[in-house]
This record gives structure tokens, C-alpha cells and sequence, in this order.
């Protein structure tokens, strides 16, 4: 009997600190999407034949998004051949994942004036 009472004693508490872990993740989660929303750090814009930001600092393991906002097909290529998307036409994306801390230089096959700089921490 006193078994089955303690047992009671001790899910209480354990189902409330479990709700109340629960409860501290969704928050900590809803405040990183909001600040990652805000900021958008890993995201590039190809603009009037620009990469904007032209420097985006990351830290290793980062998937970086570039989408084409021209009318005119853009391409994102590595200087030293690590990746190269296909041509992007208008709204078109390309993601790659950073995995190694670096500087890595990015232009555009098409138009290799636009030129950006992607630095991994
Ligand atoms: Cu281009």
C-alpha cells in the first residue's frame, strides 16, 4: 500500500516538471524562429544583379538559401568548385550546407561581377 502511494507522490511532480520542460522548449524554439525570422542570416537575395547580403556570417552546419528575385537567370558557384547550382530562374532557390568553419567565395557563372562572401564560424 505505502508503495502505490508513493508512486503517486512521485508522478505528480515528475508529470509537471515534465509539462513544465515542455512548456520552456516550445518558448525557447518560438523565440529562436522569431529572431531567425527577423534576422534571416542564412538567407541571400539575388537582386538587380547583386547577392545581397554580399557578406553573410554563419556558424558551421548552416543551410544558406539563395533566391532569385531577377527576371534574368542567375547561378551560384563556389570559387574553388565546393558547389554550383544549376541556372535559377525568377524565384528559384538553391540551398547548400556549410559544414566546415571557412570563408567561402561565391559568384555567378552567368555574371561573375556578382560576388558575395559567405564566412563560417
Ligand atoms: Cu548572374
Amino acid at each position: 500500500m505505502s508503495r502505490i502511494k508513493l508512486g503517486r507522490d512521485l508522478v505528480a511532480p515528475l508529470a509537471f516538471a515534465a509539462l513544465f520542460a515542455m512548456g520552456l522548449l516550445i518558448a525557447v524554439s518560438a523565440a529562436d524562429s522569431a529572431a531567425a525570422q527577423a534576422q534571416t542570416p542564412n538567407t541571400v537575395v539575388i537582386k538587380n544583379f547583386m547577392f545581397m547580403p554580399m557578406a553573410v556570417t554563419v556558424k558551421a552546419g548552416t543551410t544558406v538559401t539563395w533566391k532569385n528575385l531577377d527576371g534574368e537567370p542567375h547561378t551560384v558557384v563556389n570559387d574553388v568548385g565546393l558547389f554550383r547550382s544549376t541556372a535559377l530562374d525568377q524565384n528559384d532557390s538553391y540551398k547548400f550546407k556549410f559544414e566546415k568553419p571557412g570563408v567561402y567565395k561565391v559568384f555567378c557563372g552567368i555574371h561573375p561581377n556578382m560576388k558575395e562572401t559567405i564566412i563560417v564560424q
